[in-house]
């Protein structure tokens, strides 16, 4: 059979069509141009990684305090989760303490003390004094339940 249609190069497309393509493409064009000359705003090598507030878990078992040791910088918060089933919580108050070693603040800082904190809740505290912060868990400190701040300047 013979084919009397006349062959066409694929869909039409009108000129006004292709006008707007036309200009799509040249708008879509000049906006990387103009994003390839902005500075970059943020440069990820040369920023530092900060973390903050630094957390820290509290658990039913040992390690109590996870990380027990914490360096930090003044002015950085650092935010204890309570993890565990049981209420935890964090106190720098030597006169609630067992022993007198494991509460201990630098000279100039007030002492804190988050009160008992249920599962699952959480309390945050801001270091402004630099020096070396020692604290308990009230229910736990005979368990070993110690942890440090250092706070540096
Ligand atoms: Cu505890």
């Amino acid at each position: 059979m013979i084919d009397f249609r006349i062959p066409s190069a694929g869909p039409r497309i009108s000129r006004r069509r292709m006008i707007l393509r036309a200009a799509i493409v040249a708008v879509a064009v000049a906006i990387t141009a103009a994003l390839a000359l902005l500075p970059n705003p943020v440069k990820a090598a040369d920023s530092p990684i900060v973390i903050n507030p630094i957390v820290i878990k509290m658990s039913d078992k040992a390690p109590f305090y996870a990380p027990e040791k914490v360096s930090i910088k003044a002015g950085e918060s650092v935010r204890w989760v309570n993890d565990g089933e049981t209420v935890h919580s964090v106190s720098t108050a030597s006169a609630n303490a067992q022993n007198p070693k494991d509460a201990s603040i630098p000279r100039g800082a007030v002492a804190f003390d988050s009160g008992f904190i249920p599962p699952g809740g959480d309390y945050s505290y801001k270091f402004i004094v630099p020096g070396t912060y020692r604290y308990f868990c009230l229910p736990h400190e005979n368990a070993g339940m110690v942890g440090v701040i250092v706070v540096k300047k």
